[in-house]
Parts: C-alpha cells; structure tokens; sequence
C-alpha cells in the first residue's frame, strides 16, 4: 500500500514538473531589442513564466540551432540566416490559427520577408532596420571640420578619412556577411555577390583600415558611443538611435548620430521562429501572437528605437521615430538599400576565412 502511494507521488509530482517545465517560455532574442515591460505583461497575461538570454550575432544563434536540443522556444534569426535554418530543417511551421494577431502585420514587409520565407510560413517579423553608422557629432567635427559631412562609407573605408578619426575610437560590427558586403558596395561591386573576387576585395578593403579600427563588436559600441569612448561605429540603426538616447539622458555632452551612407545600406528583418525540438510550442505561439499585439510592438519600438512590420501599431509609435529617416528611411533612401543575401556553405567558409584575416590580419 505504502509502496503504491509512494508511486503514485512520484507520478503526480513528475506530471506537476510537466505542468511546470509546460509554463516557461524560454526565449533567445538579440541584446537591447525588447521593452522594460513586455515579458512582465506576456506573463501577467498569459502564467507563462518566462527565461531571457540574448546573443548579439547570428553566427552564435546558427550554431546553437544547428547543433539541436537548444531548449529555446522563440529566437530571432535575421531572414538571410533564416532562410538556410529552414532548409535545415531548425524551425516549425507556424500554427496561425494560434496567431489571430498576424492580421495587424504590414502585408507589403510580410511580403518582403516571405522572399526568404514562401508564404511566412515560419516566420514573423520582429523588428528591421538597417546597417549604417554612428557618430559622434562633435568628434568628428573636430578632427575632420565643421563644414565635413558624414554621409559617406568614406568615414570608414577611406583610409586617410579613417586614420584621422582612429584616435577618438571606431568599432565595426563582428557580422562579417555585413561587413565585407558593405566594402565591396564602396568598391562599386555589388553587395550580394557570392563571387569569390568580389568578397576578396571587400575583405582587402577591411584589411587597409584594419589599422584605423579599434575594435570588432556587435553590441559594446552602444555604450561606448553614449559615453564618449568611442566616436563612430558601424552600428544596426536602433542601436545607435539607443546610444544617442542615453547620451542625451545622461547629459553627458555627447551628441550621436545615425546615417544611411550614400552609397546605400543593408536593410534586414529579424524574424521570430520557434525551433522544431521547441519544448513548449503553445507557449511559443502564444508569445508571438502577444508581441503582434499593436501595443505590444509600439511600446518595442519606443524602447529599442527599430521600425517593426506591425501596420497597426504605427499610430501608437512615437512621432519622433515615425519621422526619423535613420529609423524609417526616405523613398530615396530606400532605393539604395540591399536586401540580406543568402550564401551556399560554400561562400560561407569563404567569408569565415576572409574575416579571420580581416580581424587578425592571418
Ligand atoms: N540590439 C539589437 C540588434 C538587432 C540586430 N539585428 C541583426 C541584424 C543583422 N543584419
């Protein structure tokens, strides 16, 4: 008798562990990219608790979905590296009855993501935006002139421009399928070329600048150009938008700001999918759906300063990013912007290679 009840514990207690593991939600987003408050509402909303780490590289997230068994439930590929994770089979259909909310979503970026995903049929947009730079104001001002103006990968990729500014601090993102795309459209080549040439002379480019830049980062420049440490960066728009705000909150006179180069900029989407082995898919829906939600997404973007593809959630964002062409960029902006390309296994190791030598001149 004793020995059945004790079973029979064991029994309730792992079906309670079930039920308990069943209310988590364990997300994997980039750094800096959610509101104070959005999982507090998800789970004031919903019960279902929620885990929180980030990432601030694609590279790191492939790995973790190639390898399996990552545990997470939603993560945030941007589409290019979505696109080859689908055809790895990492990501599962999406259920969109459990999905009422996709109908607040801006069908022309949904159209625009589905070219990575047929039919959004893993996938839905987070945030986007665009690859550009920051700087600071004053900074480069001071060693370049007053009357110099920042709208060029010049600042960058020219090496007398860079050289001057390399005292004050430059970072580049650690992204290298940004970075080597990005010198070869200053090249006058076209940026999603998978020619070998083409990425070797993008990579040649980086490696004559090597000298100018300080460092390789994909989420430390935020801080550094808040604070002053550094004075350009090539950033991810929000995130540069992000520095200026805690410059300006900080009152520290330190004046950032973001530009699409003339030459023209990577544009992307960061898409949330869930993984196939997702231990909680209803969980990992309902968080979807929740983030679709027009207010939800507003107050996203009113933190984290990034366009999101939510049409109904455009009237309840902040006039101040609306307008601001860094984050939601002109017509004639729009025009010089490129999409992700997405590279065979091949030119993947290429540019692995190019970007050891770029970053360690081996
Ligand atoms: N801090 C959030 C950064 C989000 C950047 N998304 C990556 C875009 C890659 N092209």
């Amino acid at each position: 008798m004793k020995l059945r009840l004790t079973t029979a514990l064991i029994a309730l207690t792992a079906a309670g562990a079930v039920q308990a593991q069943e209310n988590i939600l364990r997300i994997y987003n980039w750094s800096d990219y959610i509101a104070e408050d959005t999982l507090e509402k998800f789970t004031a909303a919903t019960g279902i608790e929620v885990t929180y780490d980030v990432y601030d590289s694609n590279e790191v997230l492939e790995a973790k979905m190639l390898a399996g068994s990552s545990g997470y439930d939603v993560v945030v590929p941007t589409s290019d590296f979505l696109q080859r994770q689908i055809a790895a089979g990492v990501y599962m259909p999406l259920d969109k009855s459990k999905l009422p909310n996709l109908a607040n979503m801006d069908a022309d970026l949904m159209a625009g993501a589905a070219a990575y995903d047929p039919d959004n049929e893993h996938a839905v947009i987070y945030m986007w935006g665009t690859t550009g730079i920051g700087y600071n104001v004053a900074a480069v001002a001071e060693r370049l002139g007053e009357d110099y103006e920042v709208d060029s990968w010049s600042l960058i990729f020219d090496p007398e421009t860079s050289a001057k500014l390399a005292d004050c601090g430059i970072s580049v993102l650690d992204a290298p399928t940004e970075m080597i795309p990005a010198a070869m459209n200053y090249l006058g080549l076209d940026p999603n070329s998978s020619d070998k040439a083409d990425l070797e002379a993008g990579a040649a480019l980086l490696e004559t600048v090597r000298p100018n830049i300080r460092y390789f980062h994909s989420s430390q420049y935020i801080s550094d150009l808040a604070n002053g440490d550094t004075c350009v960066a090539v950033g991810w728009s929000g995130d540069v938008f992000q520095a200026q705000a805690r410059a300006a909150e900080a009152e520290n006179d330190v004046e950032i700001a973001y530009v699409i180069p003339k030459e023209g900029a990577l544009q992307w989407f960061d898409m949330m999918a869930i993984p196939a082995d997702a231990p909680n898919p209803d969980a990992a829906h309902a968080f979807i759906n929740f983030v679709m939600d027009a207010q939800i997404t507003a107050d996203i973007t009113n933190y984290v300063w990034y366009a999101n593809g939510n049409a109904a959630s455009m009237s309840l964002v902040d006039e101040e990013i609306t307008s601001d062409p860094g984050i939601f960029p002109t017509e004639a902006a729009k025009a010089g912007l490129w999409a992700s390309t997405v590279y065979d296994a091949r030119t993947d190791r290429t540019i692995t290679r190019l970007w050891t030598r770029v970053k360690t001149g081996q």
